[in-house]
């Protein structure tokens, strides 16, 4: 189940090897890590310039999704192709999670919003433009963004979502730009599976319909790819799942944008109702199940290292991943000019270095006694963590709306994905028909790890086959459930787990 992390036919580009690759084919001893999720869990398992290019960048670093939050501005609302799971009058689905409207705003104004939220959160490291529409095509706004965001706050990322149509003309200036993260969604490398997904794009002053529109896309995102590999851009492919169309298919587009260098794939299933307005929605196309998406994932194994902490995001969305703050910063709230304090966000990165050096010396040595202490064939476990940041255990059980998952066997600890649920907890009382949904979301899962857990849900989880554990709050959570497994299954003492 573990993928690889970045192994070096990833950034293999179709037409020759760039830099990139060269640099990783010279460290073919480098060792890949545990972690199974947004590409390495930390420096020693990439080259140095491109840990730099993710360590801060919550949606390609696991890790950095515990520490680092990104904010979305809804610039570029006209688009050049249309997908059948989406609304124009809603967010671009892409990325976005459909039926969702962002707050439209003109770059000046997102430059105005951008300054704001870095005044008051630390954290924001990644501007990111992802729709409604496509910022390749419109491209005059997105660019006039970049420029301006980069001027005054030199240390944030820049990165975009397109559906890559219009992507090669741009390249060049993303380049220039220093725009080192591109996410292209790409649902199908079979111009006849495209057909189901896209009516029509708009090209070269035309519309195209029919296979030639799917044959035209195609090209241009496999040469938008190679062009950013070509460049060590970092590109990120998003493919939406959809059942009975793309689904047996997505392990061959898989293959094919490793090979040609991308850099992290993103299986997000389709979400799809009537009351979204879209022609799957209307037509009653469905989209898959958890059990659905986790086969199609399995069956990539070994293909292109994927994205699981993908939490699809809203065009306007502001804060860590799983949190959305874009209500505190609407345009009518902010004022005309924020005062950014840069020494505010050094201290904040400095804190989240040594953090990290922690996490994982702890994690480390975990999962050292673990082999110690643990047979080689012990069964594997699912483990469900309550957290709210740092990739610690410090949420109550009551208060979780989603819970991080991580598989565990005696080969170590892996981060498989989130789950979601409403929480349980309504100020003080516990609501039954939520904990029907919450043990729903829980399936399969054998133990929860949490800060604290009521005696009655406790019992509601124990009757459901679910062990709760509240003894290791505030510990890391890696930790925590090598500690919990050796606890289970170890046959010699390990003292650093004991301790
Ligand atoms: Fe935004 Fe996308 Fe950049 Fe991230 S989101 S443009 S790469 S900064 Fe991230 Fe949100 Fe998933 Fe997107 S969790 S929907 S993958
Ligand atoms: Fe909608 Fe985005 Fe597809 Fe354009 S690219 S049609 S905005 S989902």
């Amino acid at each position: 189940m573990t993928d690889a992390v970045v192994t070096l036919s990833t950034l293999h580009v179709g037409k020759g090897r760039n830099s990139l690759a060269t640099t990783l084919e010279q460290r073919s001893g480098s060792g890949c890590t545990k972690s199974s999720c947004g590409a390495a869990a930390g420096p020693g398992d990439l080259p140095p310039e491109v840990w730099e290019k993710i360590k801060d960048h919550p949606c390609y670093s696991e890790e950095a999704h515990h520490y680092f939050a990104r904010m979305h501005v809804a610039v570029a609302p006209a688009c050049n192709i249309q997908c059948n799971y989406c609304n124009r009058k809603y967010d671009c689905a892409n990325e976005s999670r459909p039926g969702v409207v962002s707050e439209r705003l003109a770059p000046e104004d997102a430059v105005r919003k951008v300054l704001a939220v870095a005044a008051e959160v630390p954290e924001l490291s990644v501007l990111g433009i992802a729709g409604p529409g496509d910022a390749c095509y419109d491209w005059r706004r997105t660019k006039a963004t970049f420029q301006e965001v980069s001027a005054r706050l030199p240390d944030l990322k820049l990165c975009i979502s397109t559906n890559g149509l219009a992507l090669p003309d741009h390249v060049e200036e993303l380049a220039a730009m220093n725009v080192d993260h591109v996410t292209i969604t790409i649902n199908m490398i079979d111009p006849e599976i495209g057909t189901k997904i896209y009516p029509w794009i708009f090209f070269q002053g035309r519309r195209h319909t029919g296979i030639e529109a799917s044959r035209i896309l195609h090209e241009r995102q496999m040469q938008s790819l190679e062009m950013l590999a070509e460049r060590n851009i970092l590109v990120k492919v998003n493919s939406v799942l959809i059942p009975g169309i793309n689904d047996q298919h997505l392990v061959e587009v898989n293959r094919a944008v490793k090979a040609r260098g991308a850099f992290l794939h993103n299986i997000m299933p389709l979400i799809s109702a009537p009351e979204h307005g879209t022609v799957f929605g209307l037509s009653g196309q469905r989209g898959p199940t958890a059990a659905e998406l986790e086969a199609v994932q399995e069956a990539c194994a070994g293909g292109a290292n994927l994205m699981r902490h993908c939490r699809q995001c809203r065009a306007d969305a502001i804060g860590l991943l799983g949190e959305d703050r874009g209500q505190e910063f609407m345009l009518d709230k902010l004022p005309e000019e924020a005062a950014v304090d840069d020494a505010a966000r050094r201290r904040y990165r400095a804190w989240v270095d040594a953090e990290r050096s922690d996490r994982r010396a702890a994690a480390e040595a975990a999962e050292a006694d673990m082999a110690d202490s643990v047979a080689v064939g012990a069964p594997r476990l699912l483990v469900a963590v309550c957290t709210k940041s740092g990739g610690r255990i410090n949420q109550h059980f009551g208060h979780a709306k989603e819970f991080q998952v991580f598989e565990v066997d005696a080969a170590g600890v892996r981060f498989v994905g989130h789950r979601r649920a409403d929480n349980y907890c309504l100020g003080g009382y516990g609501d039954e028909d939520r904990m029907a949904g919450v043990l729903e979301a829980l399936a399969g899962i054998d133990t929860v790890l949490c800060a604290k857990i009521g005696s009655r849900p406790r019992q509601t989880l124990a009757d459901a086959g679910i062990e709760a554990i509240d003894d290791h709050a505030y510990e890391y959570a890696e930790t925590a459930v090598a500690a919990v497994y050796a606890a289970r299954f170890g046959t010699v003492a390990a003292p650093a787990l004991r301790a």
